[in-house]
């Protein structure tokens, strides 16, 4: 092996949440630790999007590292943090934890190689700097890499054209625009607040409806946050949580309610804001048709008595749900039903006519023509495996995990995968990802990581591989318990269905956030399921 390649025990990919994070606990156990970043900047996702209304659906301090020297020294000025807010966040991240330090930014990995003789990673990146690593760490989030659809005739449109996860730096001009928005996603929402105030004409390109909940925003003022002595006690406490918040699913099936005590209930969740409604539900909400039915009729009676036009109230929330309720992820939104009470903001629904081409000006439906001089594509991601499409990764004997994973995905504990030794990931496939409040599932992740790693430093093992068998059980499980819920009758990215020709499986952990603690101590307690190596 080459020794001119610089080697260190642990190689990370990616500077956000879980990176900087592992990279602060490994570093204080005394390993030699590297972070290679795509971004010029700490922050990951929170680099990437920028796009107008960008703003975090968890509240604070929630969405936050429980790292006391980061979060002692920093206060928020409301719930939901915007994007810059976030960015400022990782700035004070960067200050307190010393990421930069440690990490090669504009660095996008292509290749990781292992290597049996060596026990070792060799990571290899675009702009041609190598490392050699024991183990390599990939903290490259559920949604980097976006998805565009093979619009016809989309190259012919004459206008300004943005995908929201490649906004420019320096901002996109929106007023007294006409605008032409695609999805209606967390994105095509947040984007739709911001256009509907200052565009001349908005046309929101809807396929299917987001069945959003209110966000209930507030300012928060430094004093208020001043003590931070219960802080750890939170971190603590949102790991008890289905979705790794403070509340979670109440114990009692819809049906155990009266009518009015489901309605005050319901009402309570809506009045808490954020995800109360999705993930503080009666339990059976993902399971039972009816439960699922009465809580949509519930929030498409409170969205639609907010639209005025009844045309537009039928699209954005129509009496027949175009799901279940909660299958497919609802955004937060503040003011979005408003925007479409103003004359200039149109919806289409592009399920009823559907897309047909793109012209110079705009775009033609199966119905009708519409114009404008600046299109937004919030069209998504191929999202949770997606992001390792663009990365060669291959494990022992040459496999590569793309390959590996063409036909099914397959990982133990949503963390590491059979034959990609010391190949360990956060926040990724068939991990609580994108059902859990991000920093909370890192939070359980990182300990698992740091634990396994320092293991195996005072065992003097050099490497540790997945068996077969216990990644086949993990899997056949996932796919065994989503067929108990109702999401798989949704057409969602949590099951890969929003990318044309990907396998529809359920790509994430359903069981919540401390079913997947224990599940992660228990494994642990014995290492059931991995196979170390000297
Ligand atoms: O992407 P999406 P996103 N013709 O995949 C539509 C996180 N996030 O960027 O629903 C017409 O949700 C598609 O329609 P349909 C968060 O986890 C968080 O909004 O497939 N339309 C859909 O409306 C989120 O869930 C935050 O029928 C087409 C939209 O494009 C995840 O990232 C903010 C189409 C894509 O929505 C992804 O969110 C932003 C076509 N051919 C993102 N193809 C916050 O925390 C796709 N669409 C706030």
């Amino acid at each position: 092996m080459a020794s001119d390649i610089p080697y260190y025990d642990v190689l990370i990919l990616g500077a956000g949440f879980s990176g900087c994070s592992l990279l602060h606990y490994l570093r204080r156990d005394g390993f030699s630790v590297r972070i290679f970043e795509k971004a010029p900047t700490v922050g990951g996702t929170w680099y990437w999007n920028r796009y107008p209304g960008a703003r975090v659906d968890s509240d604070v301090p929630i969405y936050e590292l429980n790292i006391p020297e980061v979060y002692e020294s920093w206060s928020w000025s409301s719930r939901f943090p915007d994007w810059q807010e976030l960015r400022q966040y990782f700035k004070h991240v960067d200050k307190v934890l010393e990421v930069s330090k440690d990490t090669d930014f504009n660095t996008n990995v292509t290749d990781a190689v292992w290597d049996e003789a060596s026990q070792t990673w060799t990571v290899t990146a675009e702009n041609g700097k190598r490392a050699r690593a024991r183990f390599f760490l990939t903290c490259i989030g559920f949604a980097s890499k976006n998805f565009t659809p093979d619009f016809k005739g989309l190259s012919k449109f004459k206008g300004e054209v943005h995908h929201s996860n490649e906004w420019p730096e320096t901002g996109v001009n929106l007023e007294g625009r006409r605008i032409g928005l695609i999805g209606t996603g967390s994105t095509g929402v947040q984007i739709t607040q911001e256009a509907g105030p200052v565009c001349k004409e908005l046309f929101v390109f809807q396929r299917t409806p987001n069945l959003c909940l209110p966000m209930h925003q507030a300012y928060l003022d430094e004093s208020s946050q001043s003590d931070k002595a219960g802080y750890d006690a939170i971190y603590q406490k949102r790991l008890n949580s289905f979705g790794g918040f403070l509340f979670d699913f109440v114990k009692k099936k819809a049906t155990d309610d009266t009518p009015g005590q489901r309605e005050k209930f319901y009402q309570a969740l809506f009045d808490h804001g954020g995800f109360a409604f999705w993930v503080a539900n009666y339990y059976d909400l993902f399971t039972d048709p009816e439960s699922n039915r009465l809580a949509y009729e519930f929030w498409q009676r409170k969205a639609s008595e907010r639209i005025k036009d009844p045309k537009k109230a039928a699209i954005l929330a129509p009496k027949v749900a175009p799901h279940p309720f909660g299958t497919k992820r609802p955004s937060l939104e503040q003011n979005y039903y408003e925007q479409f009470n103003k004359p200039n903001v149109h919806v289409v629904d592009v399920s009823a006519e559907p897309i047909a081409e793109f012209t110079e000006k705009g775009l033609r439906t199966t119905d009708g023509e519409y114009e404008f001089d600046l299109l937004i594509l919030a069209t998504g991601f191929d999202a949770v495996t997606g992001s390792y499409k663009n990365l060669k990764i291959r494990g022992v004997g040459g496999v590569e995990l793309s390959e590996k994973w063409a036909k099914q995905t397959q990982t133990y504990l949503g963390l590491t995968v059979h034959d990609f030794p010391n190949l360990m990931y956060t926040y990724g496939p068939q991990a609580p990802t994108a059902f859990s409040n991000g920093p909370s599932c890192i939070q359980v992740q990182t300990k698992f990581i740091v634990d396994i790693i320092n293991y195996m430093r005072d065992h003097n093992y050099s490497s540790f591989n997945a068996t077969s068998d216990a990644e086949t059980e993990y899997t056949d499980e996932i796919n065994e318990e989503v067929t108990k819920t109702l999401f798989p009758l949704a057409k969602s990215w949590y099951m890969g269905a929003n990318i044309p020709g990907k396998k529809i499986e359920m790509l994430n952990y359903i069981k919540g956030i401390p079913a997947y603690s224990s599940l992660l101590d228990s494994v642990e307690e014995n290492w059931k399921g991995v196979a170390f190596a000297n």
